[in-house]
């Protein structure tokens, strides 16, 4: 059969496989693939949980088995147009990933890294500054990135603001995090006022910014920044303008919290992302139709 379509992109995630949750590559494979994207993965640890609110997890650190994936993928000829990473098991990783950058990032792979260490004012459990200093580092081979707030706080070195975000402080933000040396930064969960929250996108080449707004639904909603980084990395590697990734994705976070409440899913474990993909999927393909 002589084929009629373009050929599939690739995205490498690398990530925690945490088994129950929904966060890390549990979302990030659907969603990439729901994306129209073949999803390629290094886990960086296997958890039984992820390691908010929940107690006696176990982890399992995969750093020496990271590299010798790579090296094999290289082998096998397989190219990448993205590379995403986001949680990893400690801050020496972060060596091992500049490492797996070199070898699978070529002049047209889109480099997406989440720095996932803090949310609500806090590092996740275990984590500390020496995770911080390891993500201003690779953010340095990012072409993206995409923290939430209290991460670009602590990357920027700047404080926390817990309520408002005022557009001279989403600035601030921004002006510490471009000369990190990303091409566009992504902020989720900044509430511009009481009542609304949303992401919003800088694009350091142009000075545009960007931003996409929903209802605030309060309280915390686990694995929710990995939702939406997974899509936006899914859909720029496609070829999404900026503003219409970021709106996409955005409702896509946003209509999981929506089902999560309806079904009342207890917030550990995670949102209803599932019954959202089949609306997801459909604004994917008027993006690309
Ligand atoms: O969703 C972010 C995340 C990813 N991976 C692990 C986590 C968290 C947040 O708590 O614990 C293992």
């Amino acid at each position: 059969m002589t084929p009629s379509l373009p050929p599939l992109k690739r995205i490498a995630a690398i990530h925690d496989l945490s088994g129950l949750g929904k966060c890390s590559l549990t979302v990030a494979l659907p969603v990439i693939s729901a994306t129209g994207v073949e999803c390629a993965c290094i886990p960086t640890a296997v958890l039984s949980t992820h390691t908010g609110e929940f107690t006696g997890w176990t982890l399992r650190d995969l750093t020496d088995d990271m590299l010798p994936i790579a090296h094999h993928w290289k082998r096998t000829g397989a190219t990448f147009a993205g590379v995403y990473s986001g949680y990893l098991a400690s801050p020496e990783q972060a060596e091992t990933l500049e490492r797996i950058f070199a070898l699978l990032v070529g002049p047209e792979t889109l480099t997406v890294v989440d720095p996932v260490m803090a949310d609500n004012g806090s590092y996740y459990s275990n984590l500390d500054d020496r995770m911080c200093s390891a993500f201003r580092r690779l953010i340095a081979h990012a072409d993206v990135v995409t923290p939430n707030v209290t991460e670009a706080a602590l990357l920027a070195g700047l404080a926390y603001e817990p309520e408002k975000h005022s557009s001279a402080y989403l600035q601030a933000l921004f002006d510490a995090l471009r000369v990190l040396g990303p091409r566009i930064v992504t902020i989720t969960g900044v509430r511009p006022e009481t009542g609304v929250i949303g992401n919003v996108a800088f694009d350091c080449r142009t000075g545009e910014a960007f931003s996409c707004m929903r209802p605030a639904h309060s309280g915390v909603f686990y694995g929710t920044g990995d939702l939406f980084a997974a899509s936006l990395a899914a859909l720029l590697v496609r070829g999404a303008p900026l503003q219409k990734a970021l709106e996409t994705a955005t409702l896509l976070t946003d209509d999981s919290i929506c089902r999560s409440l309806c079904h009342d899913t207890p917030r550990r474990f995670g949102v209803d992302f599932e019954g959202a993909l089949p609306q997801y999927i459909r604004r994917v393909e008027e993006i690309f139709a």
